[in-house]
């Protein structure tokens, strides 16, 4: 039997396989931050001795955080600055654009394997990479040269038949998906594309498709590399970094779904979850207060040519916002130059930075109980900066027209053609710094170094500090936004907000007490890979998370930084008293409160347990 695409990227990058825990251990070529988890991951790095980076390509961006107010954010921005050149990473500066999307037209490679401490770094699969989200502290050993450990994926065979139709997304692929799979169907999972439909995408198109794949916890997706792939290449002018890669024809998936692009519709993902999928046409009467077009999914040119397709000659509603961010410098030149800017600006779009702004908070908060559509990747609770708004994710289309239009709309039928896609794509190299080698680190007085944690031993006492659901978010337990941002250079301060937005109490609490644990359901930990949600709950004194299933790079997270996954169904009130005690065998917990105890196999592998037992990988060098 053949091999499939993810297999053969995986096999050539296989440097040693856990049989026994089926894990795979694999060569990272090339890694990428940002700067809202980069600090961290840089200062750990630092923490290794080592002189330089040891990968084919390291890359630093500036994009989450830019708003500046205070000096807390340039002070990050200097450092990671300073650090880029000192290490031989490449840097790219506030402005230069969202790292995915820069990524994505300037270094992505076919075949290459790229860590980044983002959870969204699957985007840079569209050019038929093996690219994974990660926290920092991985992201931080692979710079360093050591193998990333994975468990062995399922792979997912997605078949695409057919061709969209006019006014159906790439966008509207990955949510159908999404609705089918669920936020937690793609964990320890790649998703692969095949069929005939694949060469109807282009590569910004799988690019959507593959960055919104990190909604399904999936390790990754992928699409092959071929000829939409070497057109793509050409016009970003580095065609020598073409190769054909597909999978063998024989090869057989774990699990097989089948879309057939042409019965596709316009949808959405619906409050307050990507997988709330619903029709546009089922959504047709819903009054819109806010459009926002861009983020890391949707901010390439190929959607503002969709976009001031619409807009071509139309006004904006008067009551709705609408706000645009171009993905990157580049598509920024070329709606400028090809005058997509002008149609945007005539209807009565606010242009904002080529940067995530909204997509995490940083601004452009909706009102009050507001409708808004963004062409962006979640919508939790909260994550817009205000909890009581609808935040609906749509593709750039129905966006654009819901914002002519005043209440959400379908394109279905449209003809998007107004503008050409076959223009020059400028090499905007201006924001990109090649590392020099000679700087010396900059690190301003917000920079803390990460706390020292002790281990939680083997046996322990616990009060629990938190009883949640399903599906709690990294953006519940570590909220991001205009007001925490600033803080991730900054454990002690950050640990303030953990829980904030369900739970204001929490930290007092924690600190109170001394010894916590955290009880949750399905899923604990989707979303993003921000590693601060597991070190401020560490800092607070959480020892363990005791959930029913959890989200793979939360999951590593936790135990990067010594705290206790234990994936058991348990009922616990908050303040009831835990006892946990465990050895490479067995793990019991007892809720002494009600007398429950709950017991079951340690199922953490060897070097897990050895991270547990020292407290946490930091304490390993
Ligand atoms: C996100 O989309 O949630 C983020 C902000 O990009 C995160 C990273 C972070 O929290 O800094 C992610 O997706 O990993
Ligand atoms: Fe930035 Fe949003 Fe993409 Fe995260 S999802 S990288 S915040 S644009």
């Amino acid at each position: 039997m053949g091999k499939t695409l993810t297999m053969k990227i995986l096999d050539s990058h296989l440097v040693s396989e856990d049989l026994e825990n089926n894990k795979l251990n694999i060569k990272i070529d090339q890694t990428l931050t940002q700067d809202a988890t980069g600090t961290m991951a840089y200062l750990e790095f630092i923490s290794f001795g080592l002189d330089r980076v040891k990968t084919e390509l390291s890359v630093s961006y500036v994009d989450h955080n830019t708003l500046q107010n205070g000096f807390m954010n340039a002070d990050d921005h200097k450092f990671l600055q300073t650090v880029a050149d000192k290490y031989g990473i490449v840097f790219s500066k506030a402005g230069n654009g969202i790292c995915h999307q820069v990524n994505l037209e300037r270094f992505a490679k076919p075949g290459r394997t790229i860590l980044g401490s983002d959870s969204h770094t699957p985007t840079s699969s569209g050019v038929g990479a093996l690219a994974i989200g990660a926290g920092g502290l991985d992201v931080a050993c692979a710079m360093a040269g050591m193998p990333f450990s994975i468990v062995k994926p399922k792979v997912v065979g997605v078949k695409l038949l057919n061709k969209l139709r006019d006014g159906v997304s790439a966008k509207d692929i990955i949510i159908h998906l999404i609705g089918l799979m669920t936020v937690k169907g793609g964990v320890n999972k790649v998703i692969e594309y095949y069929g005939d439909g694949v060469k109807t995408l282009s590569v910004p198109e799988r690019a959507t498709i593959c960055n919104m794949g990190a909604e399904l916890g999936a390790t990754s997706s992928v699409f092959p590399s071929d000829e939409e792939t070497l057109k793509f290449l050409k016009i970003q002018k580095r065609e020598e970094d073409y190769i054909p890669l597909s999978r063998d024809e024989d090869s057989e998936y774990d699990e097989n779904i089948t879309i057939d692009l042409a019965t596709l519709e316009p949808e959405a993902s619906c409050p307050n979850s990507p997988d709330n999928v619903k029709k546009i046409s089922e959504l047709s009467d819903i009054k819109v207060d806010q459009v926002l077009i861009g983020s890391c999914t949707n901010s390439s040119y190929y959607d503002f040519v969709k976009v001031a397709s619409i807009l071509k000659g139309k006004k904006i509603h008067k009551d709705v916002s609408l706000g645009i961010a171009p993905g990157s410098q580049q598509v920024l030149q070329m709606i400028t130059k090809n005058g997509i800017l002008d149609v945007l600006l005539e209807a009565g779009a606010r242009i904002l930075e080529s940067a995530c702004g909204p997509c995490i908070g940083m601004g452009q908060s909706p009102a009050t109980d507001a409708v808004s559509l963004r062409t962006f990747n979640r919508n939790f609770y909260g994550r817009s900066g205000t909890n009581s708004a609808k935040v609906y994710l749509v593709s750039p289309e129905v966006a654009a027209l819901s914002a002519v239009n005043g209440y959400i709309s379908s394109p279905l039928g449209m003809k998007l053609n107004e503008f050409s896609l076959d223009v020059d794509y400028p090499k905007c190299d201006s924001l990109l710094y090649k590392p020099t080698y000679t700087s010396e680190v900059v690190m301003g007085p917000n920079i803390k170094m990460i706390p020292k944690f002790e281990p939680i031993g083997n046996k322990f006492e616990a009060k629990v500090m938190i009883s949640l659901e399903d599906n709690i978010t990294t953006d519940h337990i570590m909220p991001a936004g205009a007001k925490v941002l600033p803080y991730r250079s900054n454990i002690e301060k950050i640990s303030e907000f953990v829980f904030s937005n369900i739970d204001e109490g929490f930290s007092k609490r924690c600190l109170e007490n001394k010894s916590g644990v955290i009880v949750a359901k399905q899923n604990y930990g989707q979303g993003s890979s921000r590693e601060h949600a597991a070190i401020a709950p560490r800092y607070l004194g959480i020892k363990a998370v005791i959930a029913t299933s959890f989200a793979r790079i939360h999951k590593k997270n936790l135990i990067n930084f010594g705290i206790l996954p234990i994936e058991l169904d348990i009922e616990a009130k908050l303040y009831d008293d835990i006892e946990v005690s465990f050895d490479e065998k067995t793990i019991t917990v007892t809720n002494k409160t009600t007398n429950k105890s709950y017991s079951k196999e340690n199922d953490l592998t060897e070097e897990e347990y050895k991270l547990i037992s020292v407290g946490g990988l930091l304490n390993t060098f």
